[in-house]
């Protein structure tokens, strides 16, 4: 297969920012939302570092643990025998526990190319010099845009089979309905035969779960509050922060991690030359982060169509990376 790009290259969608829409919309409704999609400008880039380095945020070890640990068992389950392939990661970020994959891949030899996407040029670029110092003879080819769209440009830039990451919990972020519809549109992008891995958080002791995201020294709640310093900075906002406190809850029956904004007083914030009023106490839901169980898994793989591979656990047994095939 000849590639039309050179390594290292970088491919674009032009999209479209909802930024503004997707704020006033979320706001004027009637139980006030924000998408926590938002949070990752470079505060929130830099905030969810810190999160991810906080010790109650067991995620990152958890699936750190795997990516590093249990490296060869990782490979052996989502490389096709003999057959070069694309590694496809969606939401790359710093991919710092994939590259330990790709570190293994590339001294066994293996023929791929690694195709991050992430809908941040800047981390993308980070990421790219990163690779290019550690890695040097790795291919990449970095997508800048949304997954479904930066999906079928990979199909368009090659007809290898796809191994698809998502890792980290991110899907944990989606509504369950979304979820569904997520994976089922993940299998309907692929072909015969590709793969995917994603990591799913699992419910476990709920104080641990609660702890993760209710951390003492308030960097997940700087992190959710970031989102408010955002949208005063980009769409002209007076949000005041003194007066929005951050608030978490864990259901262990339905596995929901969420986290909110409280006001703290009537309030009205002014964005855009609109007018947002707050009463005391209202709520402003900022982010789900999912849970599931094995049976969550199990259904969830079924209803979107995909046959089972295997997966990979942590030592713990906390989080598992699912590895499911098309
Ligand atoms: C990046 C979606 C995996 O939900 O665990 C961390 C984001 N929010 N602490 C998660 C997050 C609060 C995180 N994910």
């Amino acid at each position: 297969m000849n590639l039309q790009l050179k390594p290292h290259s970088k491919v674009e969608d032009i999209h479209v920012d909802h930024f503004r829409e997707d704020v006033l919309e979320g706001l004027k409704s009637r139980s006030k939302r924000l998408s926590s999609k938002y949070f990752y400008d470079e505060t929130g880039d830099r905030l969810f570092q810190e999160i991810m380095a906080m010790p109650e945020y067991y995620l990152t070890q958890c699936e750190l643990d795997i990516f590093q640990n249990k490296t060869a068992d990782l490979a052996r389950l989502i490389i096709p025998e003999n057959e070069p392939f694309d590694l496809i990661e969606l939401g790359a970020g710093d991919a710092m526990k994939s590259t330990f994959l790709l570190q293994y891949l590339v001294e066994k030899g293996t023929d791929f190319t690694y195709m991050p996407i992430d809908i941040s040029g800047h981390i993308l670029t980070e990421l790219n010099e990163k690779l290019n110092q550690k890695l040097p003879q790795l291919e990449i080819i970095s997508l800048e845009g949304e997954y479904f769209k930066m999906l079928q440009k990979a199909a368009s830039l090659s007809s290898r089979r796809k191994v698809i990451l998502f890792l980290g919990s991110n899907i944990g972020n989606m509504h369950i309905d979304e979820v569904d519809q997520f994976c089922s549109d993940l299998n309907r992008n692929l072909a015969s035969g590709d793969k995917v891995l994603i990591g799913f958080d699992l419910k476990k002791n709920p104080h641990t779960i609660l702890n993760a995201y209710n951390d003492r020294t308030g960097i997940t709640a700087a992190f959710n509050l970031n989102l408010l310093t955002r949208i005063n900075a980009e769409l002209d906002a007076d949000f005041n922060l003194e007066q929005f406190q951050h608030y978490q809850t864990y259901d262990p029956i339905s596995g929901a991690c969420r986290s909110f904004l409280v006001s703290l007083k009537n309030q009205t914030v002014t964005i855009e030359n609109e007018s947002i009023s707050f009463e005391e106490n209202e709520l402003i839901d900022m982010e789900i982060s999912q849970k599931f169980s094995a049976e969550n898994i199990e259904d969830l793989r079924e209803k979107s169509g995909f046959k089972k591979s295997g997966e990979i656990k942590d030592s713990k047994k906390w989080f598992v990376d699912a590895v499911w095939q098309v």
